[in-house]
């Protein structure tokens, strides 16, 4: 029993912090994730070849733009735009927007089993009713996955469509995968899509990124179906904003925290950090005298003690306050972790 509890710790340990990771998925597979209620995913993927037939190395970029919001009830609504697309030619229209919808039906990101999510979706380039099954299924350190796409009037030509696509990622570490897919229309008059990727979690964030190679242009449904005559190198940036973030700009100050704060220490000075500055950066207080400081901006602050004379605070919360008792004297220089410009010193005589 306590075996399958680690086993069961170490797996929650191994799941990436935020959901929609790269380790979960290939290039060019929509996927099944959805963001968690109340937060928007901004993913970013930008591809590039770099043509040196005329010597001149010239880069062309092929950049797709994710966003999604979570709205709970795993839904999600989102848009994916593609501002160097090659799936609209005649008339050729190099700009792709598409909106999407996403029910995940069954199954997380990361857990164990199917997922399955349904994504209706309309393309503005080509004016098409889109859609795509997805399916994932997790054993372990694999993922492997699956889509059916349909298409009302793909490459804005008047005739429905439809296209399937499969890839595996394959998890080395909890924090480096490889994945690759392949996708194609079903009897295909156009170039099937592949692409391979490196992905790492980027440690203590949460964030994914992916180095990969792949032919297609952008990341819609009728993107990641069909190839383009090169080979594109890029990379793929997943980010994960939480809306609760800002509250602070709606919201009145968040309620005041003493951090810290030995029992019976007499608070001999108090230092205000404001402005991304220490104010009153040089007091004196007597050996066994505390110092409390307070931090009036809308960003986390520290107080960290070069060269480690003293412990130091952990991060101090807008309005939050954080006292140190100093029993032996000397002089105590210290600085702010996240803004090693704020600087500060304690004189304790
Ligand atoms: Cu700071």
């Amino acid at each position: 029993m306590k075996r399958v509890s680690l086993a069961l710790a170490l797996l929650a340990a191994a799941a990436p912090l935020q959901a929609q990771s790269l380790l979960y998925r290939g290039p060019n597979l929509g996927g099944t994730w959805v963001p968690d209620p109340g937060v928007v995913q901004f993913n970013f993927v930008h591809r590039f070849y770099v043509a040196d037939a005329s010597g001149e190395h010239k880069v062309t970029n092929y950049p797709t733009f994710t966003f999604a919001l979570g709205l709970g009830h795993d839904l999600a609504i989102g848009t994916h735009y593609g501002t160097n697309s090659f799936v609209v030619r005649n008339p050729y229209r190099p700009n792709e927007t598409e909106v999407y919808a996403r029910w995940r039906v069954t199954g997380a990101e990361g857990k164990q089993g199917f997922a399955v999510s349904f994504t209706p979706a309309y393309n503005f380039a080509a004016h098409s009713a889109d859609g795509e099954l997805g399916v994932d299924y997790t054993i372990g350190r694999l993922t492997v996955s699956g889509a059916a796409r349909g298409m009302s009037k793909a490459f804005g030509i008047d005739t429905a469509r439809a296209a399937f696509a499969g890839g595996a990622a394959a998890r080395l570490t909890d924090y480096i995968a490889v994945s690759a897919d392949v996708g194609s229309f079903v009897s295909p008059t156009v170039r099937a899509a592949w692409s391979v990727a490196l992905n790492v979690l980027i440690p203590g964030s949460p964030h994914t990124f992916s180095f990969q190679a792949s032919n297609a242009t952008t990341s819609t449904i009728e993107g990641n179906s069909i190839g383009f005559g090169k080979m594109l190198y890029g990379f793929e940036f997943t980010i994960p904003l939480h809306l609760k973030r800002f509250s602070p700009w709606f919201h009145k100050a968040p309620k005041p925290v003493t951090i810290g704060g030995p029992a019976g220490a007499a608070i001999a000075a108090e230092v205000r950090m404001s402005s991304v500055k220490f104010i009153g950066d040089s007091i004196t207080i007597a050996a066994g005298q505390a110092v409390r400081w307070t931090n009036a901006d809308p960003v986390e602050h520290t107080v960290t003690f070069d060269g480690a004379a003293e412990p130091g605070s952990p991060v101090i919360p807008p309005n939050g306050s954080y006292v140190h008792r100093f029993d032996k004297a000397g002089r105590y220089s210290y600085h702010c972790t996240p803004h090693p410009f704020m600087k500060g010193v304690v004189i304790v005589k």
